[in-house]
């Protein structure tokens, strides 16, 4: 008996049980409870057949990732599934909840698994840029065949308990309570006098040409990557190596993984995300307002990708439009989308139907005047926003949230149009919005504690990753791509050329390089807003335009008009350089007195990130962020930083923040304010502290 596992006995039916909240991770504690549960069951001569299960929400979900790194205290994971492998009775993995990575493992190691039906399995690995390293990549492939193995281990996603049962990994999905369910099957398989089953006496078999092939299709998707590789290497030694040698090679290889730096990334994140989700000043007992039904003005592209986050959560969602023909528009793409989905199988008709069902559109204000809250995606213009916010106070029931869709623009002004400014909050999606998964949400002055709790919640259940930021010109994502696009530029008014840049940041792994992702979002955009500001501030203040501008001014707005940094051709996203860029930057250069100079792939490098760096560490001085690990999940989730560096914050801090400072300010000297060192990161420097230490 241990704090951590107890044991049961319900007749011949020995009951093990995990308690480790929240996920049962298999600590140290839980281990040696395990092991010495199940020498007690086997000591006890009325025991015919031991039940192993997790209590709480779960079956255990994998190794405790917090334990990574340190000393591992015995027995390992290793021994505590030898010691079920063996054990003298059959042990039946009963799982609900989602049993993950070494849960899996574990439950591999008994002899049969039976499951709830909402059970999910997995060995999601991969996802930390590790690989399973407790016999899963020996033991599931035996089970279920090579193919489903790799499948399953590569991409690390979860399977549903129907699918499992179909594969072979459950043997049996239980009705009603999970303990006498399991119970009662447990004795079902004496009565029926089942065999023992060991996994790791069953055979592997595969065409050695199913690793190549499965390695080049996944290559795209895994560019850059280790653990996806390193999985397969592991799973082919399940089919050329016998049992033990193949434990042996996995040991290997997940060692080199564990010891990675994309691996320390990938865990980095897994921590950053869930720290994300607190925000230390709203206590957790904070009333959350019920969120039943909702409400988008502007059936655009944003709009319509908004509401269909709503509506793909179970969420009626009215769209409000200044015309019928923008509506009929905007639904149509919605209908398209979801059609498309469809085609690709990721939904059912079924499904499209119920979720168009839960989606109207309306030209009335007064459609709005009972839901719980209200996202405006209108045009990024203050004194439209503030007209919308105006008419939403007018008709919106007392409680109602109005939130704010802008990517850029003050929200204390926009909430500052209502009498209710404590009920008005910025919620930041990002285009695609029914696609991408980070949701910036911008806290106003104002903002209630109630109001942020619930958008909080509200952004989990509309399946995002939703992270707190104040209110700054840009929020956090934003203010640091500006200080990112416009070195981009300052280092090719100097010499180098779009596609030299885009290379250097897309072989570090970013999804694509600044200039190309300036060509997506559309040239037009930043120049429209640049403009606009500019007009606002000052009118008499020379505008200071940057080459992007230039290409504005040339009508080259990027991929909508087939000319941007780059040219595309009919139909294609294909970038292909294009000389009358070239000539452009030129004669920009000349006009600036800029001798045009070679510039190496590391300063482009250093240039670029360490931008995001500087103004990264400005935002955290100033509290816009709360922490460095936001900055990071705002990064990867949001604009395609490589989620195996961590985030840019995460990057310096294993680079060292010294030497980042260093750079930053031999920067500052050569290249002038643009590169002022951010006070903040001055001080850890001089401190030899990080991020973390915040
Ligand atoms: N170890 C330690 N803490 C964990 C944990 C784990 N494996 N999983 C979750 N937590 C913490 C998490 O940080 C959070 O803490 C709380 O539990 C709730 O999590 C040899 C080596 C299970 C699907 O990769 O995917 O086994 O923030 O907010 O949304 O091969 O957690 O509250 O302080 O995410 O309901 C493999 C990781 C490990 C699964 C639940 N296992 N976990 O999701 O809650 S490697 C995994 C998850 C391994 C072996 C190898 C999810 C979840 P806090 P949560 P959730």
């Amino acid at each position: 008996m241990s704090d951590f596992v107890s044991l049961e006995r319900r007749g011949s039916v020995a009951v093990v049980t995990v308690n480790n909240p929240p996920v049962n991770a298999l600590g140290a504690g839980v281990r040696q409870g395990l092991v010495s549960c199940l020498e007690q069951a086997n000591a006890d001569t009325e025991i015919d057949i031991i039940v192993l299960l997790g209590s709480g929400r779960t079956f255990p979900a994998g190794a405790d990732i917090t334990e990574f790194g340190k000393p591992m205290a015995d027995p390992d994971l290793h021994e505590v599934i030898l010691a079920y492998e063996n054990s003298d009775k059959p042990v039946l993995a009963a799982i609900h909840g989602t049993a993950l990575g070494g849960g899996l493992e574990l439950a591999l190691g008994c002899d049969y698994r039976c499951g709830s039906a909402a059970a999910r399995v997995g060995l999601p690995e991969v996802k930390l840029g590790i690989l399973p390293g407790a016999g899963g990549t020996q033991r599931l492939p035996r089970l279920i065949g090579v193919e489903a193995a790799l499948k399953i281990i590569v991409s690390g996603d979860f399977v549903a308990a129907g699918k499992a049962l179909d594969l072979g990994i459950l043997d049996h999905i239980v009705d009603g309570d999970l303990v006498d369910g399991a119970v009662a099957h447990a004795r079902s398989l004496i009565d029926d006098g089942k065999p023992r089953r060991r996994i790791r006496d069953m055979n592997a078999e595969a065409p050695p040409e199913l690793f190549d092939t499965f390695e080049k299709s996944i290559a795209r998707r895994a560019r850059g990557y280790l653990a996806p590789f390193k999985c397969i290497e592991a799973i082919r030694g399940a089919v050329e190596l016998a049992f033990e040698e193949g434990m042996a090679n996995e040991r290997k290889l997940f060692i080199e993984c564990m010891k990675s730096p994309q691996s320390a990334g990938q865990r980095h994140m897994f921590f950053a995300e869930r720290q994300s989700a607190k925000v230390p000043d709203v206590p957790k007992d904070t009333p959350l307002r019920t969120i039943a039904g909702a409400g988008v003005i502007g059936a655009g592209t944003m709009g319509g990708g908004i509401a269909m986050n709503f509506a793909n959560a179970g969420i009626p969602v009215t769209i409000i439009d200044i015309d019928q023909q923008g509506l009929d528009k905007g639904l149509g793409i919605i209908e398209g989308n979801y059609a498309a989905t469809v085609k690709k199988g990721r939904i059912s008709q079924a499904e499209m139907d119920q979720r168009m069902g839960l989606i109207s559109g309306a030209l009335d204000y007064a459609a709005l005047a009972q839901v719980d809250i209200v996202v405006e995606a209108a045009f990024e213009g203050m004194s439209l926003k503030k007209e919308i916010f105006g008419k939403l106070d007018a008709v919106c029931k007392p409680g109602a949230i109005l939130a704010t869709n802008t990517s850029t623009l003050d929200v204390n002004e926009i909430a500052a149009a209502t009498g209710r400014p404590q009920d008005v909050i910025g919620t930041h999606f990002f285009s695609p919005a029914n696609v991408m998964k980070l949701l910036e949400i911008v806290r106003a002055g104002k903002t209630s504690a109630e109001v942020i709790a619930t958008t909080m919640k509200l952004a989990r259940k509309i399946n995002k990753v939703g992270v707190l930021v104040g209110v700054c010109d840009g929020f956090v994502g934003n203010r640091m791509l500006h200080g990112y696009f416009n070195e981009a530029q300052r280092l090719l008014e100097e010499g180098a050329l779009p596609h030299q840049v885009d290379k250097v940041l897309y072989d570090w792994g970013f999804a694509m390089g600044p200039l190309a992702v300036m060509d997506l979002a559309g040239i037009d955009v930043g120049w429209r807003i640049r403009k606009e500001k500019a007009a606002s501030r000052d009118p008499d203040q020379p505008y200071s335009s940057t080459v992007a501008d230039r290409l504005a001014e040339m009508g080259r707005f990027g991929q909508k008009t087939r000319r941007g940094w780059y040219i595309y051709q009919e139909g294609s996203r294909v970038p292909q350089p294009d000389p009358e860029v070239e000539d452009m930057l030129k004669q920009v250069s000349k006009e600036k007195g800029i001798t045009r100079r070679d510039i190496t792939d590391q300063e482009i490098f250093k240039r670029c990130m360490y931008q995001l760096v500087n103004i990264g560490a400005d935002i955290l001085d100033e509290g816009i962020a709360m922490r460095s690990g936001d900055i990071d999940v705002i990064y990867v989730y949001g604009y395609g930083f490589p989620v195996f560096r961590g985030g840019p914050m995460f990057y310096a801090e294993r680079v060292g923040l010294k030497q980042v400072y260093d750079d930053i300010a031999k920067f500052h000297e050569i290249h002038g304010v643009t590169w002022r060192p951010s006070a903040l990161l001055k001080r850890l420097a001089e401190e030899g502290k990080g991020f973390n230490d915040l």
